[in-house]
């Protein structure tokens, strides 16, 4: 996969050369590289915004960096999304991670201020597919950080990134609940000792304590799940897990 990010703050990118996502880029899975929007300005002062039609308070991102951004950048053929982290988009989640895991080329736009000239977004979109996402209800400083961790959570399901697959199935969000609680050694420890089912070598006991913890973890701590699969098992039938 190649991801090409565009930012006035390059800077924020740097922690992509390391861990798990910087091992992916060593080894050629993901080709991800880096833009300075104020490398597509022309005057002098490196200007990227300006103050806003009908007033109120902050910046908006000029049009013009944006769109000479995203003609050197987004693929003539439309293959290319662009995915523009904003808290007025869409909730991200794990089905949307999946949706672009499977993307040949993704451009992430990130804005700061008061956000991009809205008119940016409908020109990209008679250009390729625009997705405007949102990490969740609260606000960020500019789209630089929201990016980073959609970039992990799309990069990580792009094949051979995580080294076990295996791991990337049983995890929160998979199937629409949270993980059940995971032990090592020593079985006992300051005085907590591990679930003794753990330690039965019964594994249709543990696949069955394991289900029911991620049955009441959700119930307690996301109950919101519960009923999202509710939905789904309604449309999909009973027993049928999420996919
Ligand atoms: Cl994607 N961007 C910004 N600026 N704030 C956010 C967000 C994104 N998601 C939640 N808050």
């Amino acid at each position: 996969m190649r991801v090409d990010i565009v930012t006035i703050f390059p800077a924020f990118f740097s922690v992509l050369d390391v861990s798990l996502l910087g091992r992916a880029r060593q080894d050629g899975l993901l080709y991800v590289q880096v833009h300075d929007l104020r490398d597509w300005t022309t005057d002098r002062h490196r200007t990227v915004d300006d103050t806003p039609y009908g007033g109120g308070a902050g910046m908006v991102m000029k049009p013009e960096p944006w769109a000479q951004a995203l003609e050197a950048l987004l693929r003539p053929d439309g293959t290319s999304t662009l995915v523009v982290p904003t808290p007025a988009g869409t909730r991200f989640s794990q089905p949307i991670a999946r949706g672009l895991a499977t993307a040949d080329h993704l451009v992430f736009a990130c804005g700061r201020y008061e956000g991009i000239d809205a008119r940016v977004l409908d020109w990209a979109a008679e250009r390729c597919r625009v997705t405007e996402l949102s990490l969740g209800d609260y606000v960020l400083n500019g789209g630089e950080v929201a990016a980073m961790a959609m970039l992990e959570a799309v990069g990580r399901l792009v094949p051979g990134v995580v080294g076990n697959p295996e791991s990337l199935v049983e995890e929160s969000h998979e199937d629409g609940l949270l993980e059940y609680p995971s032990y090592t050694k020593p079985s006992t420890w300051r005085g907590r000792s591990v679930p003794p089912v753990l330690l039965s070598g019964h594994h249709a006991a543990i696949d069955e304590w394991r289900r029911a913890q991620q049955l009441e973890r959700t119930r307690r701590i996301r109950p919101d799940l519960i009923e999202l699969l509710d939905h789904d098992a309604g449309a999909a039938g009973p027993g049928v897990p999420r996919s």
